[in-house]
């Protein structure tokens, strides 16, 4: 008799995996999140902000991310001047810094960014066209790999269009030597580095619908009617009294998000202070809540200390940490409370609030392994459920950490403790993992809110 092949084997787990569970509907709604981390995780987001590696030592600075956030950017650490500065040499340390004190925290990472005029080192802009080719795509595929599966996200053409009223690509060595044609060819060459990571194009006064946001959209929709791959535009929003956030900022990230790419705020600062600011920042969050393919918001940094634009105080926290009202404005809009509702919602731990973030550990030709980091929030929990949706027909085969349980369809997994990990101190983090059958379909699962009791 022949072997049955592993994937029946696999088959035949997850179907008793499934006999064995009951249907378990959702017992109660998330208790009000006061991070905004947290927060933003109940309405399926993320909320990230730009790191400094260098900062990373000081507690005030690492407690607020660590409390506040769950994505980073690194600011600097993962430009070409900082990962290549000479031809071929890859230096990593400091962005490595930031990536690993996200996943220690089970936070996401954005990748910024990989095809930048600015940045640059001089090397590159030295070169003859084909050789500015092959750096090109190799310093792509290089960085990309070091990285690979940690990113969710690459940002991997930046601020290729020029300001004004022209609708044209800016000059650049690439643009000059390569043509148009190089944003193109890093987009295929960034698909083949690391398939599972998203790839964006970003940008500035792309916010409203404008001359650059226009050349921008023909580029995104060319890009999709051709297959160029691409899954993603970030819009870099800084804000100020003489670049305000646009009236049709909704609106402008819906026309994006309609031509089948997701939408990410990902630098976001508004100049300014008091109830003006909180305004904006409350506007531009109910933005993003009100695009469902808006998947997170990141603000250019934690402090207005450490800010690019320091003077302008453009920061969610001062430069002593304090929250602002343009903090609480951003938290309101994504439904969380600054301090305990006292139990209006229900639950016996009002304050309670948790994080899952997933990730694939490892991957095969029919299988891959994930892992959600389960994270709670600033006061300490008892217990947690994440949901995760698959696509079918892939299958869980078995899973650790966690006790699941499914819905009808077979597709929804609902995911609570196992008997010893399902209280956690404040900020404390546990995980559970899984193996799926991909039965022909490489689909990530998509994670729900992650609720706490
Ligand atoms: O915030 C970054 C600052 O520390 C650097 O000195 C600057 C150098 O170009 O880049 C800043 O970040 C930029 C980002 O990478 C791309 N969009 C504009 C940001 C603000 O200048």
């Amino acid at each position: 008799m022949a072997m049955p092949s592993v994937r029946r084997v696999a088959q035949a787990f997850a179907s008793t995996l499934l006999a064995a569970t009951t249907v378990t509907a959702l017992a109660h709604s998330a208790a009000a999140a006061d991070t905004l981390g947290s927060a933003a995780a109940g309405k399926g987001r993320y909320f990230g902000a730009a790191v400094a590696a260098n900062h990373l030592g000081e507690s005030a600075y690492a407690a607020t991310l660590d409390r506040e956030f769950n994505q980073v950017t690194p600011e600097n650490e993962m430009k070409w001047d900082a990962t290549e500065g000479t031809r071929n040499t890859f230096t990593f340390g400091a962005a490595d810094q930031i990536v690993s004190h996200a996943q220690s925290q089970g936070m996401k990472v954005r990748g910024h960014t990989l095809v930048w005029h600015s940045q640059l080192p001089s090397w590159v802009s030295g070169l003859s066209a084909t050789d500015l080719r092959s750096a090109m795509n190799n310093h792509i595929t290089q960085v990309m790999q070091h990285y690979k599966g940690k990113i969710h996200s690459w940002d991997v053409v930046n601020e290729a269009f020029q300001d004004g009223s022209s609708g044209a690509r800016r000059s650049s060595p690439f643009q000059d030597k390569l043509g148009s044609g190089f944003i193109e060819e890093a987009f295929r060459t960034a698909r083949t580095a690391d398939p599972n990571a998203k790839l964006c194009y970003n940008d500035y006064n792309t916010d409203g619908a404008n001359a650059k946001s226009n050349a921008v959209y023909a580029m995104v929709k060319d890009f999709k009617s051709r297959g160029v791959p691409i899954d993603c535009v970030g819009f870099q929003s800084h804000f100020n009294p003489a670049s305000p956030v646009p009236s049709d900022y909704q609106a402008n990230l819906q026309r994006f998000a309609d031509l089948g790419v997701d939408v990410q705020i990902t630098e976001l600062d508004i100049e300014g202070s008091g109830s003006a600011q909180a305004t904006n920042y409350g506007n531009v969050v109910k933005a993003c809540l009100a695009v469902s393919r808006c998947t997170g918001i990141t603000v250019w940094g934690i402090t207005d200390k450490y800010s690019w634009r320091s003077s302008g105080t453009p920061l969610l926290f001062d430069s002593n940490y304090a929250k602002k009202p343009a903090y609480n404005a951003a938290l309101a809009a994504l439904g969380g409370s600054g301090s305990d509702d006292g139990g209006s919602d229900g639950g016996g731990n009002p304050g309670a609030a948790c994080t899952a973030v997933f990730t694939r550990t490892s991957d095969w030709n029919d299988g891959y392994n994930g892992e959600v980091v389960v994270k709670a929030g600033a006061a300490p929990i008892t217990g947690w459920t994440v949901t995760l949706a698959f696509t079918p027909p892939q299958k869980v085969s078995t899973l650790w950490n966690g006790t699941p349980s499914w819905d009808s369809s077979g597709s929804v997994m609902t995911v609570r403790p196992a008997s010893y990990n399902g209280s956690l101190a404040a900020g404390a983090s546990t995980s559970f993992g899984f193996t799926a059958v991909k039965n022909g379909s490489n689909t990530t699962p998509t994670v729900g809110t992650c609720t706490a009791s």
